[in-house]
């Protein structure tokens, strides 16, 4: 059964795509003047994408972002402290200095580390979706791509796998209509990627990204049939991002008038605006979620800044791990 939301959901949703937003804009705005260690690639505009796919997720249930799907990490339950000191490269973010916010997972909170080799963690997710099966577990898997990375070879064979073999793993497809500055019109042959799921016999699923609450629903149902072991769903969230690919981009070749209509299609906003017209919220609520956010990211840069590198001796734990004995 899809969990029935209620007016604190709505309101828990609401921080959390703020959180995102803020989060990203306070990254980018402080790699103006001090450049961090992470390139910053954000999701702003896009940000009900990671969060509606992994609200109500288990802690159990495995998700592997991609480059961009930020919120996701603090839906799943990785600290803004944690994420910025990732972004900032110290030994107190997730993946203790080791890998930035940009690919970094925790296993403690089910987020398994992506990949810098785009598309190359989605064999993975069926990898962990196949585990789930062997051990007898009904954990799913979530794993995120772009429209551009729809396009590389492992995500077909994963999908065809995972149908082959009804594992509880979903798709995400983060349609930003964008591979840098390519337009997915030049790189797709087709408009809807969901289309490709009838081929490997999945469901194929079109939501509009920018409704966190139509994201979420979606997700839910996807997951529900993963659980029940009725195999993979492909969901193709409809979304755009607001900046260019990352903060190294030097000149976005989008035309401004569209950036300016996605724009006004701001999933942050919609939201409130929701909260707003159905009486669940008033303005003096919304500005105290975001006073105490922006408390809460204001708080997360401080902690990243005063938190040590990782100790030199760290470099190589973690990284190898010791053979296993053949006998
Ligand atoms: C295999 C591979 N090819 C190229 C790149 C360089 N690259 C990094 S992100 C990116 C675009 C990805 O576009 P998309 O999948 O649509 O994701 P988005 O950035 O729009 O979220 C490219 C080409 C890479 N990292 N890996
Ligand atoms: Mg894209």
């Amino acid at each position: 059964m899809i969990p029935l939301l209620q007016n604190a959901d709505f309101l828990e949703l609401y921080r959390l795509l703020l959180l995102t937003r803020v989060t990203e804009e306070r990254m980018v705005e402080y790699h103006k003047h001090s450049p961090l260690p992470e390139l910053p690639h954000t999701s702003i505009g896009q940000e009900a994408v990671g969060v509606g796919a992994t609200y109500k997720l288990r802690r159990d249930d495995l998700i592997i972002p991609s480059l961009r799907t930020r919120g996701a990490f603090l839906t799943k339950g990785i600290s803004s402290r944690q994420l910025m000191a990732g972004a900032f490269a110290k030994v107190t973010g997730a993946a203790r200095g080791k890998n930035t916010s940009h690919h970094m997972g925790d296993p403690r909170c089910g987020v398994v580390a992506g990949s810098g080799v785009v598309s190359s963690h989605v064999p993975v997710g069926v990898g962990t979706a196949l585990a789930a099966r062997l051990r007898k577990k009904d954990y799913v898997t979530a794993v995120f791509f772009g429209d551009g990375g729809s396009n590389r070879g492992d995500i077909h064979e994963s999908m065809n796998m995972a149908s082959v073999f009804k594992l509880g793993i979903v798709f995400i497809c983060e349609n930003n209509q964008y591979a840098i500055s390519t337009p997915a019109s030049f790189h797709t042959p087709v408009r809807d990627i969901a289309v490709r799921a009838e081929g490997y016999g999945m469901p194929g699923v079109i939501v509009d990204g920018n409704d966190v609450i139509a994201v979420f629903e979606a997700a839910q149902e996807a997951y529900e049939r993963a659980r029940k072991g009725e195999g993979p769903t492909f969901l193709e969230c409809k979304t755009y991002r607001w900046r260019g690919h990352s903060e190294r981009d030097p000149r976005d070749l989008r035309p401004q008038e569209e950036i300016e209509e996605w724009k006004r299609k701001c999933p942050v906003s919609r939201l409130g605006a929701k909260l707003l017209e159905k009486g669940i919220a008033d303005e003096n609520t919304l500005s105290d979620i975001r006073k105490k956010v922006n408390e809460e990211v204001e708080d997360a840069i401080a902690f990243a800044e005063s938190s040590p590198y990782p100790p030199a001796e760290e470099a190589l734990l973690n990284v190898f791990s010791s053979r296993p004995e053949v006998k």
